[in-house]
């Protein structure tokens, strides 16, 4: 009988285990090291081959939860949540290799002022990082978006908190958070930085429809953007102080805006590894009102709070 349980353990899991590889072969994924991991799990019972598989799963499992993409296919193949949704090592070792076409010649960011849509248009796809100066200042979210807009959003509404865990993604960055529930219940002299306080910086995912909806309220879709450019139905908040998003890759599937809404942000730019004999870092301030469009799938970005201020802005993704 414990045979028997024990080979259906093992049938299931190599099952799991081609799927996960034939979805990571599918997306381009070129994982040689976690192939030849895979092929150890065939050989027979050994306490090598324990630790073959354990190894495997870690390094599949964290593969595959390194891309947001995936997070539902885990959920559904093994049935358990990522528990490492942002690996940036992991990113990193997967990553293409860039020809540096994007950053050739950039050492600044392209500045526009509160450009309309055809002022945009010749740069709508450009991998070059861009600032719209004043581009957002009439959003009504520009003067109504703080830290207890969103707590009371997120506390009125059932399960959204608990939504950002399970179905999108919660990015903690420096800040000794685990949940977006956590950010809510801080103390009131932690949420306003006071003196003596651990200061946090936090960005999270939003696919809640009904958070969605509330928030789109009170912000159009920008107007530069083009007339049939795709919109998802999820958008980011990032909110804190100091210290900032430390340096990353996006592994998302189209171009990026952010509202800078609240406070003034340094992002900084690097270009990958195999760019920087090339190109140069790039480094830029932006304010409130401000939009900020970064290819943040090939520029390596990090962002630094200016000290004393509080920023908060919104970002999604078009193409
Ligand atoms: O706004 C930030 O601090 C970081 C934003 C970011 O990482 C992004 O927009 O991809
Ligand atoms: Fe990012």
């Amino acid at each position: 009988m414990r045979r028997t349980r024990k080979c259906e353990v093992e049938i299931k899991l190599r099952q799991d285990f081609d799927n996960l590889n034939k979805v990571l072969t599918k997306n381009g994924v070129t994982v040689n090291k976690l192939k030849s991991s895979t092929q150890q799990i065939r050989k027979k019972d050994s306490q090598w081959s324990f630790l073959y598989i354990g190894a495997s799963v870690i390094l599949l499992f964290t593969a595959l939860c390194a891309c947001n993409i995936f997070d539902n296919l885990i959920i559904s193949l093994i049935g358990i949540r990522c528990l490492i949704p942002n690996n940036y090592f992991v990113w990193e070792a997967t990553r293409p290799i860039s020809d540096c076409g994007f950053c050739l010649n950039v050492t600044a960011p392209i500045i526009l002022h509160n450009a309309s849509r055809e002022e945009f248009a010749p740069y709508a796809y450009t991998s070059k990082p861009i600032i719209i100066r004043k581009a957002f200042l009439h959003w009504p979210a520009y003067e109504l978006f703080n830290f207890y807009f969103f707590k009371e959003l997120y506390e009125s509404i059932d399960d959204s908190i608990q939504s950002v865990d399970e179905e999108c993604q919660f990015l903690h960055f420096k800040s000794n958070f685990i949940s977006l529930k956590d950010v809510f219940d801080m103390t009131k002299d932690r949420i306003n930085n006071k003196p003596g306080q651990n200061s946090w910086y936090v960005g999270w995912g939003n696919c809640h429809s009904q958070v969605l909806k509330e928030m789109r309220k009170h912000y159009p879709k920008p107007h530069f953007l083009p007339d049939d450019c795709e919109i998802p139905s999820k958008e980011y908040v990032f909110m804190g102080y100091d210290a900032g998003a430390t340096m990353h890759l996006d592994f998302i599937n189209r171009l990026m805006w952010q509202a800078q809404l609240k406070g003034s942000k340094t992002w900084n730019l690097l270009p990958s590894n195999e760019c920087e004999q090339f190109c140069s870092p790039v480094t830029f301030k932006v304010y409130p009102g401000d939009a900020v469009l970064v290819d943040t799938r090939v520029w390596y970005h990090g962002t630094t709070i200016t000290p004393g201020e509080f920023s908060l802005s919104i970002q999604s993704e078009y193409g």
